[in-house]
């Protein structure tokens, strides 16, 4: 076996992105019709707004726009997390970001898995955050027993897909029928089951501690929770939800509506009650769980660290004066105070460029490329950009956000719970579980603009940029 048989991770990874949505549509009908309403809306966006098809033309977003999703999953043990990351690794996926969720009463930590290089983001952005259950958080042993007896009998991935991983680690990669084996059997783990691991007066138990526990302890395997499209529009989704069947959460999380938006805006409809099993009982005892919800989000620039503080601070600010969490009772008020606060943050991309708040991509323009061997010409890159020899565009985000990332808990466990365990970041923890550390993502965001610069000066014929 030569690596030119081996498919690329890329492509391994699109396929196994495309028969996720197909089992999700299957699973879950409502999300088929929400991909409808984004399609929709995409098509809407870009006819009405050319200057958003433009940009989206510039960076190669527009290509990949229609297969734009991510996931969710909850994991239970190391084990689980360390296997995770092995198989999502074949896809090309690393670990990028440490999450911690604990603040926002929810007993997780988490990281996303995606790919980290431009032009593999380009064949396929699929994500899925991922969340480590964190059984230390507790505080009744009898139950922590419990769960951590449950979980350590169960194995979430099938023989067949922890051989093909072997495998691919040993040779270094995967042939064509051996991809599309990994991906089918890949996908098992992620599958929703309907009869529960354990009896109903156990889920019960777990229940009354955690909602979220029960959900991680009492399947064969980590479901997938949801499956989020991208939308060029938000604002029109919100609205437009309803219309369809569809019952949004109160709030939009993440910055105000913007001309120029930045990191990620999301907004999601309630988890469905779904029909299950419990181990001691039959299909037709009603026991129910609630899990799987739908989720859209919007995507903006992302911000450098200096841009995500005026961020951060700017949240806060609106949180406080809201002087509570945002829910249905003061939702309007919440997004009124909110497009008060981000007020100032600059909404227009030269501005933002030059005082450094986000990450960048620049193009040599056509007019760029004409003059590339002439004697006289601007080279500094502000003086390419003033006179059009560069053209430049916000980098995406394609990250996750841990207050939005609260936010969509909360709305999807209930309003009510609250937040009891305090502050409890711990990375390293987390890495160990996962047997390698996370990326910094700012990091990636700085390579990927440093190497269109890079590219540019090339093109340009310049020494540096
Ligand atoms: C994950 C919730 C967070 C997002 O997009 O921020 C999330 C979960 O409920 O498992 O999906
Ligand atoms: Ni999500």
């Amino acid at each position: 076996m030569t690596a030119q048989d081996f498919v690329s991770p890329d492509s391994i990874r699109a396929q196994f992105s495309a028969a996720m949505s197909q089992m999700y549509k299957q699973e879950v009908p409502l999300y088929g019709t929400l991909l409808e309403l984004v399609s929709e809306t995409n098509h809407q966006v870009m006819q009405q707004l050319p200057e958003i098809a433009e940009a989206l033309r510039w960076t190669g977003e527009i290509e990949r726009l229609d297969q734009e999703r991510h996931g969710a999953i909850r994991v239970g043990t190391a084990e689980e997390l360390a296997t995770i990351g092995r198989l999502f690794a074949v896809m090309g996926m690393q670990p990028v970001g440490y999450y911690d969720l604990s603040p926002a009463g929810v007993p997780v930590h988490s990281t996303a898995f995606r790919a980290v290089h431009e032009q593999s983001l380009h064949i396929s952005p699929f994500r899925v955050f991922t969340s480590l259950l964190r059984l230390e958080l507790i505080d009744n042993p009898q139950l922590r027993e419990l769960a951590r007896g449950i979980l350590a009998k169960r194995q979430i991935f099938t023989p067949r897909a922890l051989s093909l991983i072997e495998q691919f680690e040993r040779d270094g990669g995967l042939n064509d029928v051996d991809a599309r084996e990994f991906v089918e059997q890949a996908l098992h783990t992620f599958r929703w089951h309907n009869t529960a691991t354990v009896t109903a007066e156990q889920y019960r138990q777990l229940h009354d501690q955690h909602r979220l526990i029960a959900d991680v302890v009492a399947f064969k395997g980590p479901h997938i929770n949801h499956l989020t499209p991208r939308t060029l529009d938000i604002d029109a989704i919100q609205v437009g939800m309803p219309a369809k069947g569809i019952p949004p959460k109160a709030v939009i999380e993440g910055p105000p509506r913007r001309r120029c938006p930045i990191l990620l805006r999301q907004t999601s409809f309630k988890a469905l009650q779904e029909q299950v099993a419990f181990s001691d009982q039959d299909a037709t005892a009603g026991g129910s769980h609630t899990a799987r919800f739908g989720e859209i989000e919007q995507r903006g620039a992302a911000l450098t660290p200096k841009g995500r503080a005026l961020y951060d601070r700017l949240l806060d600010a609106t949180r406080e004066s809201l002087g509570g969490v945002p829910a249905e009772a003061n939702a309007e008020r919440y997004m009124c105070l909110l497009a008060e606060q981000f007020q100032a943050f600059p909404d227009d991309l030269g501005q933002m460029r030059q005082q450094g708040l986000a990450y960048f991509r620049y193009f040599p323009t056509e007019k760029g490329m004409a003059a590339r061997d002439a004697a006289q010409r601007p080279s500094s890159l502000d003086a390419l950009i003033d006179a059009g020899h560069i053209h430049f565009e916000a980098l995406v985000y394609e990250d996750f956000l841990p207050v939005s990332a609260a936010g969509i808990f909360q709305s999807n466990l209930g309003d009510d719970s609250h937040s009891q365990y305090g502050s409890n970041a711990n990375r390293e923890a987390f890495e160990q579980a996962l047997g390698k550390s996370v990326q910094d993502e700012l990091a990636l965001y700085a390579q990927s603009e440093r190497r269109s610069l890079q590219a540019c000066a090339e093109a340009l014929n310049l020494a540096s940029l």
